[in-house]
């Protein structure tokens, strides 16, 4: 199957009993036995529930994995992988990350004995100056959030693999699987936070993780069950009705991102736009090899670098929402350093270049005039 079918019908089948085409909501916490232990494969929803079963079968499909799993939030399956780690282990990250990603690596798991060393892996000789025998696990974001920068997943996979057998896990959050699928690219795991495009529509919280091979999916599911973060039946449903549009949706996202990327481009009161369709963009060529399309994400500065000209900016937005996430239908814009990113240390923030005056904006569907004729009035009374 190619990517658009195995988005509806990858791994999906009609419910048993019923013929139901779409898996139908199991809202039961557990099942009935006919004798101890004797059951059909359901025995408590932590464990495993029929509707999140259909999702994760999904995932599996659409990542060209063979084992999904599904979370309660894209950190809950994060949590998951770091949980597989021992203390003195050793985490080299990308240095662009979602905040809430930083704040777990740096709050939660190096008090328990875990080292993250973080590096711009779009050189990936960072990567490689980094891995000594501890080094277990390299965790990969691209495009990130919210510079836009992208790493070469298939040169870094194939470079670390020859010194090391540390796990590559990519977050794909930002491109979705439509556009990129890490564990075809050598990645051990690729995870989600499925309350962006996978949903689709800013409805829910959820999180993924894929994996090919079935031992690391095994301990991953334990992760899951005994950790206790999974993602409810209702929840279940929506994602993978979400996955149903993914290729539509993310046909128009990039479309419409790259017009606003475009005008933006242009525009005399605007610095840089850090999107990678752009030719400009330093991972241009890298993101053109491993992308389908560029995605429906973007980020940009002013000229004047003040931060009260991106607060103008973003609350004179009309159709654009001022809001955290991305990925939903609605076009939705941020301000990282206040929002998204603000448990990221300001000296941190600043060297990476997250500084006052980035807006990021989440393109959504809706009609490219009327988006970009929003970012032309919002702009207007900001000086070049
Ligand atoms: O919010 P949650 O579903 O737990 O996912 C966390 C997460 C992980 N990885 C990336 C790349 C993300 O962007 C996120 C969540 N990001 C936002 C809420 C945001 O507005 O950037």
């Amino acid at each position: 199957m190619k990517f658009n079918t195995k988005t509806i019908h990858g791994n999906q089948k009609p419910e048993p009993t019923t013929g139901a085409v779409m898996p139908p909501i199991f809202q039961t916490s557990t099942y009935a036995q006919s004798a101890p232990g004797v059951h059909n494969g359901y025995e408590y929803s932590r464990g495993a529930n029929p509707t999140r079963t259909a999702l994760e079968d999904a995932l599996a499909s659409i990542e060209d994995g063979s084992r999904g799993l599904a979370f309660a939030s894209g950190l809950a399956a994060i949590d998951a992988v770091m949980k597989l780690l021992n203390p003195g282990d050793e985490v080299i990250a990308m240095d662009d990350l979602y905040g809430g990603s930083y704040r777990m690596f740096t709050r939660i798991f190096s008090k328990y004995g875990i080292i993250f060393h973080f590096v711009d892996m779009t050189q990936i000789d960072n990567v490689l100056n980094k891995i000594n025998a501890h080094t277990k696990l390299i965790w990969v974001e691209t495009p990130t959030n919210p510079l836009m920068k992208v790493v070469d997943i298939e040169s870094l996979c194939q470079q670390v693999k020859e010194m090391s057998d540390a796990l590559i896990a990519v977050d794909n959050t930002f491109a979705s699987p439509y556009n990129q699928q890490p564990l075809t690219m050598g990645a051990d795991i690729v995870m989600h936070s499925a309350t962006k495009y996978l949903g689709g529509h800013s409805d829910l919280i959820a999180g993924a993780l894929v994996v090919k091979d079935e031992k690391l999916g095994e301990d991953l599911h334990f992760q899951l069950f005994a950790g206790g973060g999974v993602l409810g039946p209702q929840d279940s449903f929506l994602v993978l009705r979400g996955i149903k549009t993914l290729a539509l949706r993310m046909e128009r996202h990039a479309e419409n991102a790259m017009a606003c990327a475009k005008f933006l481009q242009e525009h005399d009161a605007v610095k840089t736009v850090y999107y990678p369709g752009l030719t400009e963009h330093p991972q241009h060529e890298v993101a053109k090899k491993q992308m389908k399309s560029f995605g429906g994400m973007l980020s940009f500065s002013f000229n004047s670098g003040k931060k009260e000209d991106a607060e103008k900016f973003l609350t004179s937005l009309k159709v654009f929402t001022l809001a955290e996430s991305l990925g939903g239908v609605e076009s939705l814009a941020n301000h990282p350093v206040s929002m998204t990113h603000a448990s990221i240390p300001e000296v941190k923030r600043k060297a990476l270049g997250i500084d006052d005056d980035l807006v990021r904006l989440s393109v959504g569907i809706e009609d490219v005039d009327d988006l970009v004729q929003d970012l032309e009035q919002a702009l207007s009374n900001i000086n070049s």
